[in-house]
């Protein structure tokens, strides 16, 4: 048989032609809409970055507190796996090994992302610490598990690291899928450390995602401008706003692009030719935001049992650890 080689052009293909079928699938769904996983191109990444030194966008920070106030209690030194889905630039997880101090065994840290770069930057940033190992998982976050999954010695004890509110970019049947299959990835004993945007004023959730410089606006805008590029498409970025709304009832926000004016649209790439009335809107993400009861609540469903929880009273944040049961 001959071997299949994949070289990174056949990768690029793959991926443009899934990220061209997926277009042209959402945006002629009632209502429009595009996955949030496409946000974040090289431009989207480092945009995001931008968002989470934002005054209005608070998450990032009352994590880093609350990681550093209880990284003793968190990485305990029984722990002797981490593994981090979506490590950004490493900085979280830097936090909680300095804020748990010295004398504990070798680390193993297993760091998962699709993006090569940004576990080249993570990597970076954990290389300085003694007696650790870097692992890092080219993967998506479910693939990431089950490679982990499967490679376990008996004495590991592991421990998850699923932050930044990540979860909240999930529908609650995805959010609930997830969580079981990270749980599939850990033996009982085992720990998953979740970090949780909370429920607060709309007002405070509204400037956090339509923030006064605009830079969540760009953010939301590049997806049309990365369609463009990569895809062939003729969006005029004028014609569109960036849209914010809290959706009380479901407890999220979401974030649309609204079309100015009626205007037609081509993404040659994806063979999509269609017509945006005038305050049509395309939706782009959702963040749910969550009460500290029911991220107990969903944890407990999804086979784990709840060790910690700490609130930022501040920005209203959460840290929830729980042991995989
Ligand atoms: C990555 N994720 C948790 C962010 C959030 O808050 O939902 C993405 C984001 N979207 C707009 N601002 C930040």
């Amino acid at each position: 048989m001959t071997p299949t080689l994949t070289t990174p052009s056949t990768i690029t293909s793959a991926s443009r032609c899934r990220f061209a079928d997926d277009v042209r699938d959402f945006l002629t769904q009632q209502p429009r809409q595009l996955p949030s996983h496409y946000l974040y191109d090289e431009l989207g990444s480092a945009l995001f970055e931008a968002i989470c030194r934002l005054p209005w966008y608070p998450l990032t920070r009352a994590e880093l507190r609350l990681l550093e106030a209880h990284a003793r209690e968190i990485l305990d030194p029984g722990v002797t796996t981490v593994i981090e889905l979506g490590p950004g630039s490493g900085v979280k997880l830097s936090a909680l090994i300095a804020g748990a101090g010295t004398g504990r065994g070798p680390l193993d840290l297993h760091i998962v992302d699709v993006s090569r770069s940004a576990l080249d930057e993570a990597s970076r940033s954990l290389e300085g610490f003694e007696n650790v190992r870097i692992v890092p998982h080219e993967r998506t976050y479910e693939a990431g598990l089950e490679e982990f999954g499967h490679a376990r010695s008996v004495s590991e004890r592991r421990l998850a690291l699923f932050l930044g509110s990540n979860i909240g970019n999930f529908d609650p049947q995805g959010r609930d899928a997830f969580l079981r299959t990270v749980r599939a990835a850990l033996n009982p004993r085992d720990a998953l450390l979740l970090g949780v945007d909370l429920v607060k004023p709309e007002r405070e959730l509204l400037l956090a995602y339509d923030d006064p410089l605009g830079v969540t606006a760009a953010f939301n805008l590049n997806l049309l401008a990365r369609i463009n590029r990569e895809l062939r498409g003729d969006f005029d970025l004028d014609g569109f706003t960036h849209r914010a709304l809290w959706n009380e009832e479901s407890s999220r926000i979401e974030m649309h692009l609204r079309s100015n004016r009626r205007q037609s649209i081509r993404v040659h790439e994806a063979g999509l030719d269609f017509v945006m009335g005038e305050g049509e809107m395309i939706w782009t993400e959702s963040s749910y935001k969550y009460d500290p009861p029911e991220i107990v609540s969903m944890l407990e469903r999804s086979g784990f049992g709840v060790r910690a929880q700490w609130i930022d009273a501040v920005d209203g944040f959460a840290l929830t650890l729980a042991e995989a049961l």
